[in-house]
């Protein structure tokens, strides 16, 4: 019998009792070079909390190295953020075990949720049942090409709000606002005090964040962790 701890999540919630806010860093395995491994986590941004993996498409094998690698240079926490149930490696620490609700594409509610059931079940990895939820951000990202959805139009205020609540009331630990690697424009603050004020549950925020005025302004809105990945690539968020 398998113990799985519970830990991560646990202290999200440890977290957002005592206020204070999450910052992720997001490591697509595809781009990231396990060499430099030190140098780049030496320049993580003041107050990165987690370490997030994945990428839409992924080489296959390739998660694996890099989390093994991550755990090895980081003490952070390390959860996986997968694009399909290739990414999924048994050195991370917690599974978002995503549900892409903003789509009706049966791939993403739950054929891979099935694939992947037996990489993970027999592995301690923590599993968040997460509810995932793609908001147009200005421009055809990954997860709209790969996913085959329609991403929810930022103006749908409250059919976005009722998306987010379908996953509470689904079961879900976690919801995630995705507006999409690199978007122009970020899911906005009114998007992200409505779900808020409606949740009970955890708000993971992220896609187009590039500033730490916009990091700023996503926290005040509510957000509970904020996602980074193309401005941390790009060098804008180091310290
Ligand atoms: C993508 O939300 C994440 O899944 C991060 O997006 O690369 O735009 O920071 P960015």
């Amino acid at each position: 019998m398998i113990t799985r701890t519970g830990e991560c999540f646990s202290g999200i919630i440890r977290s957002i009792a005592g206020k204070q806010k999450l910052l992720a860093v997001l490591v697509d395995p595809d781009k990231f070079n396990v060499e430099e491994a030190g140098e780049v986590l030496g320049n993580l941004p003041e107050g990165t909390t987690h370490i997030f993996v994945g990428g839409s498409t992924v080489v296959k094998g390739r998660t694996c190295e890099v989390v093994r690698v991550l755990k090895q240079y980081s003490p952070l926490p390390v959860i996986l953020f997968p694009g399909d149930h290739n990414q999924i490696s048994a050195y991370a620490d917690a599974l978002l075990f995503l549900s892409l609700i903003s789509g009706r594409n049966p791939e993403y509610l739950i054929e891979q949720q099935v694939r992947s059931v037996q990489k993970i079940k027999n592995t301690a990895l923590e599993i968040i049942p997460t509810g995932y939820i793609l908001i147009d951000g200005g421009k055809e990202c990954a997860v709209h090409r790969v996913s085959n959805t329609i991403p929810l139009p930022q103006t749908d205020i409250e059919n976005i709000v009722n998306t987010a609540l379908a996953g509470q009331y689904s079961g879900k630990k976690l919801i995630y606002l995705e507006a999409g690697s690199g978007a122009n424009v970020p899911v906005s603050v009114e998007i992200i005090s409505e779900v808020k004020a409606a949740l009970e549950i955890p708000l993971i925020v992220g896609g187009g964040i590039r500033s730490k005025q916009q990091l700023q302004k996503a926290y005040e809105a509510g957000a509970d962790l904020v996602v980074i990945g193309t401005a941390f690539e790009d060098g804008d968020f180091q310290h």
